[in-house]
């Protein structure tokens, strides 16, 4: 999968992206993240990237003619299966929608800051708007660092053990059951007994009782 990201604050996404997982993901050629500073094509000697709004009001609005620039030149790299837009006002970010994503060739993102990008360019480019919750962040380099983890570990073979994904928190709405590794017994503390036995059966047994049972008590609302 190629990724393409496009933000004012390119430094802000340099180290999310460069450990871990995500390093592991780039360095085995499964995903290849690029991040363009939208500031060498702002306009005039100071490369402006931003400006007042019509109608007045407190922030500043980014300007349509320098995302259009290096929006038109990666077009003429590649196709992009979805632009995606970072807004508080986009749709809630979920882990289907990670799933959905993650079956795709070439993303690209717009990172916003200020008040946000002239409505136009949503209108001319965006085919997908994401929120990452309700909560406003300074700019969408941080809901587009969230996101593009969140997709990169979905890619087959990024996550070593091909199931492990599978079994994450919401993957099947359920939130992930207790984990325990050694020692059997901490600070008085015991590992549940069916867990230290072999018996496979009970064991995912016990793991589905204690996922439904911790999703109901507290996330209620995935389980409607
Ligand atoms: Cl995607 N961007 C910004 N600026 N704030 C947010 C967000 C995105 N998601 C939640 N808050």
């Amino acid at each position: 999968m190629r990724i393409d990201i496009i933000s004012t604050v390119p430094e802000l996404l340099a180290s999310p992206l460069s450990h871990s997982i995500m390093q592991r993901a780039q360095d085995k050629g499964l995903l290849s993240v690029e991040v363009h500073d939208l500031r060498p094509y702002g306009l005039g000697k100071h490369n402006s990237v931003d400006d007042y709004q019509f109608g007045g009001g407190a922030g500043m609005v980014m300007r349509c003619e320098p995302l259009a620039a290096l929006i038109d030149e990666l077009l003429a790299e590649r196709a992009y299966d979805e632009i995606v837009y970072l807004t508080p006002d986009g749709e809630r970010y979920a882990q289907r929608r990670a799933n959905r994503l993650s079956l795709l060739d070439n993303l690209l993102f717009i990172c916003g800051h200020y008040k946000g990008i002239d409505e136009r360019i949503r209108e001319e480019y965006v085919t997908l708007e994401l929120s990452i919750g309700d909560y406003v962040l300074s700019g969408g380099e941080l809901a587009a660092a969230v996101i593009v983890d969140s997709i990169g570990r979905l890619l087959p073979g990024v996550i070593g053990d091909e199931t492990s994904a599978l079994t994450d928190t919401f993957q099947d709405d359920l939130l992930a059951p207790p984990v325990y590794t050694r020692p059997a017994e901490w600070r008085g503390r015991e590992v549940p007994e069916v867990l230290r036995g072999g018996d496979a059966g009970a064991i995912e047994r016990w793991r589905e009782a204690q996922a439904e049972a911790r999703t109901a008590t507290r996330r209620p609302d995935l389980l409607e």
